[in-house]
C-alpha cells in the first residue's frame, strides 16, 4: 500500500519535512483556500501539486472536493453545483492526479462529542458519546421532535448529564459537534443548523440514495474518461444523526451505490474506522465483495460500547482486527496485480491519531496529530510489512 498522510495545506502546523521523516511518500490533501463549492482552477492545483514535489512528495489523493447541500438535496442551483464539481474534477485529472474523496452525508461531515478524552496511557483520544450527542439535540439544539426520537431511558439520562453541564461545558459541546472538524469546509450555528436541518425534513434516505445515484451518473463517466478514480467516503458514525438521512453506512448501502454506476470509476474510500463503528458491518468481508472498487483506504480503529458510543483506540487496537483488515486489503492488491491493473496500489493513511507527548500542548488540528499518527503510521507499516 502507498504510505500517505492529510496534509491541510500550509496552514496544516505540521510542515511535509515532518511528513517525510514519517516515511509518508504521498500526500492527501484539498485546496482548502477555495470557499466549498467554488470552482478549482488547473493552475491552483499545479500549483499545490507543485509544492508538494519540491518537499519530495506526492500529492495522491485529493480529500475532498466538497459537494454542497444543494447537490444532496437536488434543490436549487445544483445543476450549477455539479458543474463547478465537475470543473474540479477535471482540473486535478488535468493537474495528473488521480483519485478524489469526497462524501454525501447531509450538514455534519464526521462528528465526535469529545476531542479530548483521556486514556489510562494519559494520551487523548477523540470520542463520540451517545449519551452526550443526544443531551445537545434534545436539550440544547432542541431539534423539533428530537426528544421522540430516542428511548425514553436514554433521554433521561440526557437530561441528568445535561444538568450537571456548566455553560463552558455546553458551548464546547456544541463547538464540537457542529462548528466543524478539519476537513469540514462549512462550520454551523445553532439557528443555521436548525435551518438546514428542516430542509431535510422530507427527504427520506431513498431519496438521498437517489440524488447520490443522479450525481454519480453525471460525475463518475467524466471522472473515467478523465482517468480520475472517485471514492465515496463512509457516514462517520455510520448512522443518522439530527434525524438526517445517511445513505454511505452499510454494506447494502455500498452494494447499491456501487450498482447504481458499475464502472471502475465510481468507487470507494475504505474507512474502516467510521464503517467499523456499526457491529453489523464485516470489514474483512466488505473488502472481499467491494475490494476492486476501493480507490482508498484510512485505517484506524474504534472501540465500540453497546450503546452506540464509541473512541478512536490505538491503530491496531479496538473493536476489529485490523491485522486481519490490513491482509485483505493486501489480498486485494495482490489480485489486481495478477490482473495487470495499474492501480494495483492502494494509498491509505493513518486515519486520525491520539495527543501524545509533544502534541498535547502543541497546535493541531483534531485527530490529525503528528506524533499519535506517526505511531499509527508505524504501527500499520509494521502490520504490512509482516504481511509480506
Ligand atoms: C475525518 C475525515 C473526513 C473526510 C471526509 C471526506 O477525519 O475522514 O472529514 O475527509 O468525510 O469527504
Amino acid at each position: 500500500m502507498e504510505q500517505t498522510w492529510r496534509w491541510f495545506g500550509p496552514a496544516d502546523p505540521i510542515p511535509l519535512t515532518h511528513i517525510r521523516q514519517a516515511g509518508a511518500t504521498g500526500i492527501v490533501t484539498s485546496l482548502h483556500h477555495i470557499p466549498a463549492g467554488d470552482p478549482w482552477t488547473e493552475a491552483e492545483v499545479v500549483k499545490r501539486r507543485d509544492e508538494i514535489a519540491a518537499a519530495g512528495l506526492c500529492w495522491s489523493v485529493v480529500e475532498s472536493i466538497p459537494v454542497p447541500e444543494s447537490i444532496k438535496l437536488r434543490r436549487g442551483d445544483y445543476q450549477a453545483a455539479i458543474a463547478s464539481w465537475k470543473q474540479s474534477m477535471t482540473a486535478c485529472a488535468r493537474a495528473g492526479l488521480k483519485v478524489i474523496c469526497y462524501n454525501f452525508m447531509p450538514i455534519v461531515d464526521w462528528t465526535r462529542t469529545d476531542l479530548m478524552w483521556q486514556r489510562p496511557s494519559t494520551g487523548y483520544a477523540l470520542r463520540f458519546d451517545m449519551t452526550e450527542f443526544v443531551a445537545y439535540d434534545v436539550f440544547i439544539l432542541r431539534r423539533p421532535g428530537a426528544a421522540d426520537a430516542y428511548p425514553e431511558e436514554l433521554v433521561a439520562k440526557a437530561e441528568t448529564q445535561f444538568a450537571a453541564m456548566s455553560a463552558a461545558d455546553a458551548e464546547r459541546l456544541e463547538k464540537t459537534i457542529i462548528a466543524g472538524l478539519p476537513g469540514t469546509d462549512i462550520s454551523q450555528d445553532r439557528a443555521s443548523m436548525l435551518r438546514l436541518i428542516a430542509e431535510y425534513d422530507d427527504v427520506s434516505p431513498q431519496q438521498l440514495a437517489d440524488n447520490l445515484t443522479l450525481f454519480l451518473e453525471e460525475v463518475a463517466p467524466l471522472a473515467e474518461s478523465e482517468g480520475i478514480r472517485l471514492g465515496i467516503h463512509p457516514d462517520d458514525p455510520p448512522f443518522s444523526l439530527f434525524g438526517l438521512p445517511r445513505v454511505v453506512s452499510t454494506a447494502t448501502d455500498l452494494r447499491r451505490l456501487l450498482q447504481a454506476v458499475p464502472i471502475a470509476a465510481n468507487g470507494l474510500t475504505f474507512c474502516v474506522g467510521s464503517l467499523g463503528a456499526r457491529p453489523d458491518n464485516d470489514l474483512v468481508s466488505m473488502i472481499g465483495e467491494f475490494g476492486s472498487r476501493i480507490h482508498f483506504t484510512h485505517l484506524r480503529n474504534v472501540t465500540l460500547e453497546p450503546d452506540g458510543s464509541f473512541f478512536e483506540a490505538d491503530h491496531l487496537d479496538g473493536s476489529f482486527d485490523m491485522t486481519r483488515v490490513v491482509g485483505a486489503l493486501l489480498d486485494q492488491e495482490k489480485a489486481r496485480r495478477g490482473q495487470g491493473r495499474p492501480d494495483a496500489e492502494i494509498p491509505m493513511r493513518p486515519d486520525h491519531g491520539h495527543l501524545l507527548a509533544d502534541d498535547v500542548d502543541k497546535r493541531t488540528n483534531p485527530g490529525y496529530s503528528y506524533v499519535g499518527r506517526l505511531k499509527g503510521l508505524a504501527e500499520l507499516r509494521g502490520v504490512m510489512h509482516a504481511h509480506g
